[in-house]
This record gives C-alpha cells, structure tokens and sequence, in this order.
C-alpha cells in the first residue's frame, strides 16, 4: 500500500504536524512519523531521503521551523514529491523565517509549500497526489470536500 512519511526537524515541532497524522489517519492512509533533523542527524536525513522511495512511500510531508532547511534537503535527494511544513517553532522570529526558507527554493528542487503551521493542508495535499493513481482515495477527497460544503451551507442557516 502507498505510504506517506511525516518527518519534523523535532518533537517540539509535532502539535503543529499532529494536524498532518489526523487528517491522514481519518483518509486510512499509512503513515510513518519520524523525527529527522537536518543539523542534528544529518546521517539520518541522508539513509531517510535516499531510501524512502524503496519503501512504499510516495510523498514526503517535511516540517521544520527557523532556519528550516530539512524539506529542502529532503527534496535534494530524493525523487519523492516533498511538501514542506513551515513550523512557527520558539526559535523563529515571526514564522517568515520558517515560511521563507522553506518556500523559496531554487529552480530544480522543488517543496510544495502551505501556509505557516499548515499541516492540515499538507496532509490533504499528500492524499491527492496519492488519489491520482488510487480511485479509494480520490473517492475519500470527494467526500471530504462534499463535507466542506456541507458545513457552510449548515452554517448559513444560523444566521
Ligand atoms: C527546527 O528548529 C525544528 O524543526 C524546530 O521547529 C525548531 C526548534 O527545535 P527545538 O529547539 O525545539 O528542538 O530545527
């Protein structure tokens, strides 16, 4: 079955990413959490960004805070598409630090960047690439989104 990694650059970052495991777990798609810290286990995000790809994961949800370079470096070394998490962490100044140095890739090394603590949105966005080639999971999206529009047009009626 196809599998979605979640890695963070650290566990403080995971009430932010939590959004991310949720949402996934609520489409019943595999998922593996894992802490990678590009400046701390450089080893590990290397063996990890290497070989997820060999492991029946097809899309990488990275986030990081700061000086936040762990997508990136995901995506230099791996084919998989990489979504970054920009994490507004105790160390970034404002959450521009974390938006910017994960949003602004060079040309050649893309990250599918959200919004600052976006992890929702990632989740949601690793599910659609997945339900381009899994009927199952598109079908999931669908409901997914009926339910959006179901809740606003509820939420009219109050007024
Ligand atoms: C980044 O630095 C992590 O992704 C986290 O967002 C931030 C702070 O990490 P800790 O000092 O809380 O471990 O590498």
């Amino acid at each position: 079955m196809s599998k979605v990694a979640i890695i963070m650059g650290s566990k403080s970052d995971m009430p932010v990413m939590q959004d991310a495991i949720d949402i996934l777990n609520s489409f019943d798609i595999e998922i593996e959490v894992d802490i990678v810290s590009a400046h701390r286990t450089p080893e590990k995000l290397y063996e990890f960004s290497k070989n997820a790809h060999n492991r029946g994961i097809k899309v990488i949800i990275a986030g990081a805070g700061g000086a936040a370079h762990l997508p990136g470096m995901v995506a230099s070394m791996s084919p998989l598409p990489v979504i970054g998490v920009p994490v507004k962490s105790s160390n970034s100044i404002d959450g521009w630090d974390s938006v910017l140095s994960i949003l602004q890739m060079p040309g050649g090394v893309p990250v599918a960047t959200v919004a600052l603590n976006g992890a929702k949105n990632a989740g949601i966005l690793a599910a659609q690439i997945l339900g381009c080639s899994d009927q199952c999971v598109l079908d999931k999206i669908m409901v997914y989104k009926e339910g959006l529009k179901a809740k606003v047009i509820d939420s009219a009626k109050d007024l």
